[in-house]
């Protein structure tokens, strides 16, 4: 397998300027003609031109309406090389034929359930027809598809429709025109049977816009929420970005075989899972997941499409920044603070983990072997946290300024991540000292920071040291740009003014328009910086990282009644939230400490006594508290250890959650009793977060062994009248082995076994559970009938909830490695993207004892010693073991 590097990027020496295609579908194969206008790049030099090319049987080749004979090209299960092209513009004609019904890799064209649809990013439109499958190589398209009409009587593309008609023989044909320039990854193409949901959208300027979301005829009142997010979504990027829909048309597929959603040019293609929804069959997190995405994809129109990446090393250029943009959508929508609190638990869960492990990569990675691997949570997610940064150093206006010049420097351009930091320094004149570096050194910072109060003269200090620790290829690392913002409490609990600051030799004045300021970000560029404050008139308690406004390891040395006053007073709600977690963790290690000397577990009674305020506050946010009682998860606390002992930690977190549910019953049974719906489901916070601290009251008091407890939580999954209830009661129940776990997954199965999202659900929550020896229960489910191994939601749902359970997974036989490695070889046959999702599993084997290491090694052994291996299964695998 071949390596690719970023400082190996050459500028084409052919641009294409249009791209004429044409599909004729067939039940067996499909013909491709591509008509293309070529230009050389520099004018008068006639280098080879190389299109890639797999999985394709070429027909013919012209050039100038001339038929290529053998010696005029080289082919190969890569590429078709022509030789000498002529030296001006030409004209490249190709005839392919390619097996769509054949391609199970979820790219390319390929038929999902009757359909024809196709997905081209990363690297897939190399597997329609022979192209120079980069970004930077951006043309206008016209799609004619040819297509038997009772079969595929609906046929769509990119852009506008602006021909069709009846074709001999019951076949019909479309023709489309998209007016913008696009590079291949934003091709689409979907045929089938499908109906749509339509609405319209009048744009800021006026326009009017059909939107459609085609999905199978019965699925049609499942769209309404989709449908809803869509129109959301256009409006808050014109309010929040000004920036309106260029086209007059938009269409979303819905597909049940496809990896997460695509954002092609005005033809987004999605997964089902993300667009149908009823209150009966899909949770709160399924809303949410569908506003979010939604919103993603629609908001790529600006961040990837209209300006796209250079290269692939770019992709954080449109990820990152899309990803943010969706976050602070949901933001504005829903509760700001909450999904803040998810933001960043999701970056720590699995962000964290990866840049701490072998296939620690930059948000702008060096080199890669198969891009499909680097679609990563640290491309998208920390690549997210990084533009938050810009954010919170140039404050709301000063990033829009930013994004302004952004889209006016770079409109119908491939750019890199460079252009866009040059935007935001250039619109704000910023001095961003090395903030670049967040783009190419990999690994989290850690942050350590030591305060001192001066009494006498009124000054408070904080000093910083920071270091990055080495990941691969990337031994030595330089200090970083770290905005800390910050706050400093009194001793009523009360935000402090702050009016100016001491550092680097120099007093800083941080008034605002005379005023003081309670918030301040501070700019730690250097190993190691002091910041004093002054005019401090009492000892006070800082609140460090508001908003977690970098995404580092932060070690403070605030005292746990400190920290236990944060949780209390902060009037940053995250950093209260922070305050507990950080309490949280400090309990959960002390106890793993005594699991391992077999000494008897304890619990903190201030924790207790902090969570329970927290719990009878009534002025906080339902949703908060339910995110505020939620203990850290395993592997937050497995990180943070030495050796990672999984079944330290299980213990330890499944004693503090039963303790916490024993000592706090009589609250946790109110809250479950307050908050129960009552009424029609609404997709609002309010009802929303009702339910979340309703579900995560039961999900406590389900870990008790109490027959009372037991009759209420079977009770709530009786007379739940929505999906979010009645799944979160039936995994309360599910918590512990039994018979009334039995009965409740039989009876739920019985319920819903002909809708398979909800099926996939069923499974997830068996695989992801944490009772004792669950892989054979896992096991035994692969020969369940709705089980299908060619169906990469259903091995998402099993085959991968399976490793998220630690216990389980490294459980000290080895049977977890055993079963994941035995899978992921066949998978990987017909689908390497999801196989080598799965391989990724085993990456942080050294973190484990010499016992779970050799037995987890043996298994990427075997896998990378495999004949016929992907390049993507291949790449984790050998840098995992490297
Ligand atoms: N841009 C796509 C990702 C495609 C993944 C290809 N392996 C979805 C998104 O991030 O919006
Ligand atoms: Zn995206």
């Amino acid at each position: 397998p071949k390596e690719i590097f970023l400082k190996d990027y050459k500028l084409p020496d052919y641009y294409f300027d249009t791209v004429d295609l044409s599909f004729s579908l067939g039940e067996e194969k499909a013909i491709v003609c591509a008509k293309i206008s070529v230009l050389p790049r520099i004018n008068g030099v006639a280098a080879p031109l190389a299109l890639d090319g797999i999985d394709l049987k070429l027909i013919s080749v012209k050039i100038n309406d001339n038929e290529l004979k053998e010696g005029d090209y080289h082919l190969d299960n890569r590429h078709l090389i022509l030789k000498s092209p002529p030296s001006g513009n030409f004209i490249l004609e190709t005839v392919t034929e390619i097996l769509p019904q054949k391609n199970t890799s979820l790219e390319g064209l390929y038929k999902s359930s009757g359909n024809f649809c196709t997905q081209c990013e990363a690297e897939g439109f190399r597997k329609i027809t022979f192209y120079q499958d980069r970004p930077d190589i951006m043309a206008k398209y016209t799609c004619r598809i040819e297509a038997d009409k009772s079969l595929y009587p609906v046929l769509l593309s990119n852009g506008n429709l602006i021909e069709q008609g009846d074709l001999e023989g019951g076949k019909h044909f479309v023709l489309w025109e998209d007016p913008f320039k696009k590079p291949c990854y934003l091709f689409a193409l979907v045929a089938g049977q499908l109906e749509s949901r339509d609405d319209t959208f009048i744009t800021c300027s006026g326009r009017k816009v059909d939107l459609r979301i085609w999905v199978p005829q019965q699925d049609l009142p499942k769209t309404e929420h989709a449908m809803y997010s869509l129109k959301a979504a256009m409006k808050w990027d014109e309010e929040v970005f000004g920036r309106e829909y260029d086209l007059d048309l938009f269409n979303i597929v819905a597909v049940p075989d496809f990896l997460g959603a695509m954002e092609n040019k005005s033809l987004n293609i999605f997964n089902t899972k993300l667009v149908l929804a009823s209150p009966e069959t899909a949770t709160d997190a399924d809303y949410d997941a569908i506003l979010g995405v939604t919103g993603h994809e629609y908001f790529h129109n600006w961040t990837g499409n209209r300006v796209t990446c250079r290269d692939w090393f770019q992709l954080s250029l449109k990820e990152g920044l899309t990803v943010f943009r969706h976050q602070e959508f949901s933001s504005d929508l829903g509760s700001r603070t909450v999904k803040r609190i998810g933001d960043v638990s999701k970056l720590r869960i699995y962000q964290f983990p990866q840049d701490a492990g072998p296939m620690a990569h930059p948000v702008k990675p060096h080199s890669y072997i198969k891009m499909d691997n680097f679609y990563t949570t640290t491309v998208y997610e920390k690549g997210a946290e990084v533009i938050r940064m810009y954010k919170t150093l140039l404050g709301s206006q000063g990033f829009r300024k930013g994004m302004d010049l952004y889209f006016e420097r770079h409109d119908g351009q491939a750019v890199t991540c460079e252009d866009f930091f040059a935007a935001m320094r250039d619109a704000n004149n910023y001095d961003f000292a090395n903030f670049l570096l967040w783009y190419s050194q990999a690994g989290t910072p850690i942050v350590k920071v030591n305060s001192s109060y001066n009494a006498e003269a009124h000054t408070f200090s904080l000093k910083f040291s920071q270091t990055v620790p080495p990941t691969p290829g990337q031994p030595i690392k330089e200090p970083m740009f770290i905005p800390i913002s910050m706050g400093l409490l009194d001793s009523s609990g009360k935000d402090m003014p702050l009016s100016s600051i001491y550092h680097d030799g120099k007093l800083e004045s941080i008034t605002s328009g005379g005023q003081p300021v309670y918030t301040t970000v501070l700019r730690v560029t250097k190993g190691e910086e002091e910041f004093v404050f002054n005019d401090v008139a009492e000892k006070p308690i800082p609140s460090l990282l508001r908003g977690y406004s970098a995404p580092i390891r932060l070690h403070s040395d605030l005292t746990e009644n400190d920290l236990f006053f944060l949780l209390a007073h902060d009037s940053d709600e995250f950093n209260r939230w922070e305050a507990g977690q950080i309490l949280a963790r400090k309990l959960m290690l002390s106890q793993v400490v005594n699991f391992q000397k077999d000494n008897k577990l304890v619990i903190d009674p201030r924790f207790v006594h902090g969570i329970k305020c927290i719990l009878l506050d009534s002025s906080l946010d339902k949703e908060f508290i339910a995110k505020a009682i939620t203990l850290p998860g395993e592997g937050e606390i497995m990180d943070m250890m030495e050796v990672a002992d999984p079944d330290a930690v299980h213990a330890v977190r499944s004693f503090i959650r039963k303790q916490l549910a024993f000592e706090l019953n009589q609250e946790f049974i109110n809250l479950v009793k307050e908050n129960r719906s009552s009424g029609k489901y609404e997709f609002n916070h309010d009802h929303m977060a009702r339910r979340a601290l309703k579900n995560t009251a039961l999900g406590y008091l389900a870990s008790l062994e109490d027959q009372e407890i037991t009759e209420l939580v079977l009770n709530e999954y009786k007379s739940a009248t929505n999906m979010t209830d009645q799944f979160s009661a039936l995994a309360a129940i599910a918590q512990k082995p039994g018979q009334p776990r039995e009965d409740a997954l039989a009876d739920f199965y019985n319920k819903w076994q002909h809708d398979f999202l909800i099926v996939n659900k069923w499974f997830a929550l068996q695989s992801t559970s944490d009772i004792p020896g669950n892989v054979e229960n896992v096991k035994k489910l692969l020969d369940h009938p709705a089980f299908d191994f060619s169906n990469a939601d259903k091995v998402y749902s099993l085959i991968g909830g399976f490793y998220t359970s630690p216990v389980n997974f490294h459980a000290k036989d080895g049977s977890g490695y055993k079963f994941l490695g035995d899978l992921v070889v066949p998978l990987d046959k017909l689908n390497p993207k999801a196989a080598s999702r799965m391989v990724s599993a085993f990456s942080k084997w050294k973190r484990y004892d010499d016992t779970r290491q050799n037995l987890a090694k043996a298994q990427l052994e075997m896998i990378v010693s495999t004949n016929g291996l992907s390049e993507n299964v291949y790449e984790i695998a050998s840098k995992s073991l490297a």
